[in-house]
């Protein structure tokens, strides 16, 4: 009797996953596969460097600032170079844009080839590596318009006009999670083999959960709209969940249900989270995945950004819940 195959539990990885997305494009040229691959390679190295960052040292400050004023951990400059290092070596790529550079980086002119601008934030919530917290890398892929000059310009798109958006989450294990528009697939390293073996595809957001991720400590200073809310939630049982690292929580709330928000405070009047390479990203997966993201009363995905570190607040998660919040901002 010849032996049954079941084909059905192949392994796919993140390379096919992507390929296979590629295919039903017909107009498509694989410089975007390239793209997905480069990132890949990049969160690889920085999966490496983080899991051994106190045996190599490199944990600690890196001894100076970034633009937004933020002082730079080691494993931030390393993350930022490896992604740089990846994507620069990509003919598809035009412009490149990091939460640690002060200007964007133009690698090519569109009538050199230049088909893409790559936005990421290489180490997202760094300042936890020292205790160990799932930190992690936001990218956000646009396509670059020729006829736009200015890399500041060309890089000021609105998330709706995104041909991709993912990150990968340097946690209890190395997760990477992407959306080219048809729906997110989920994604974990396997590091014997050193690949990104696919582990759930068409991944959705549950409609509901009653848990909120903000950090409280600012609420007195929240418009008066979500402190209505908190003490909505709080006489109606609702769990409070907050890691403080804006990966490891969306990603919570993408797996399990509830809201994550980043309101505008006394100290940042319009929210802390930066919209090109946090909100933009993360509300296309999240929207990708069912759910609702909103930066003020507007959609995420529809606000037009006007400087690459923009910040704007952030409502994102189950639809259920992200309207409820919704409710009292009214
Ligand atoms: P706070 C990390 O510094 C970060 O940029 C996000 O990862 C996170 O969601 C947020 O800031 C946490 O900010 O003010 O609550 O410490």
């Amino acid at each position: 009797m010849p032996m049954r195959h079941d084909f059905s539990e192949n392994l796919m990885s993140l390379q096919s996953h992507i390929l296979l997305e590629e295919a039903k494009h017909p107009s498509a040229s694989g410089d975007f596969t390239w793209i997905v691959s480069a990132i890949s390679l990049a969160a690889k190295s920085i999966s490496n460097h983080v899991r051994r960052a106190r045996l190599s040292g490199a944990i600690g400050k890196f001894g100076d600032t970034n633009i937004q004023g933020e002082e730079q951990q080691k494993l931030d400059v390393i993350a930022n170079e490896a992604l740089m290092r990846c994507l620069g070596t990509r003919a598809s790529v035009a412009v490149l844009a990091s939460e640690e550079d002060d200007e964007p980086t133009i690698l090519r002119k569109g009538k050199d080839g230049g088909k893409y601008c790559v936005l990421f934030d290489p180490l997202d919530g760094s300042s936890n590596l020292d205790t160990g917290v799932g930190v992690g890398t936001i990218f956000s892929i646009l396509r670059n318009d020729p006829n736009v000059h200015s890399a500041q310009a060309t890089v000021c798109q609105p998330g709706v006009r995104q041909v991709a958006a993912g990150y990968v989450l340097y946690g209890s294990s190395t997760i990477f999670v992407i959306t080219t528009g048809n729906g997110v697939a989920l994604f974990e390293l396997d590091p014997f083999i050193g690949s990104f073996l696919l582990v759930k595809d068409q991944l959705r957001v549950p409609e509901r959960n009653s848990v909120y991720s903000v950090n409280e400590a600012y609420a007195s200073t929240f418009p008066d709209g979500y402190q209505r809310y908190l003490a909505w939630a709080h006489a109606n049982g609702y769990s409070s969940r907050y890691i403080g690292s804006m990966v490891a929580d969306v990603h919570r709330t993408l797996l399990t249900g509830g809201v994550f928000m980043y309101p505008p405070t006394k100290k940042n009047p319009e929210g802390k989270l930066r919209y090109l390479y946090e909100a933009s990203p993360m509300a296309f997966i999240m929207e990708q995945a069912g759910g609702l993201a909103y930066s003020g009363d507007a959609r995420t995905l529809e606000h037009q950004p006007h400087k690459v570190h923009e910040r704007v607040p952030v409502l994102l998660g189950s639809r259920g819940e992200v309207e409820k919040v919704r409710e009292f901002l009214r």
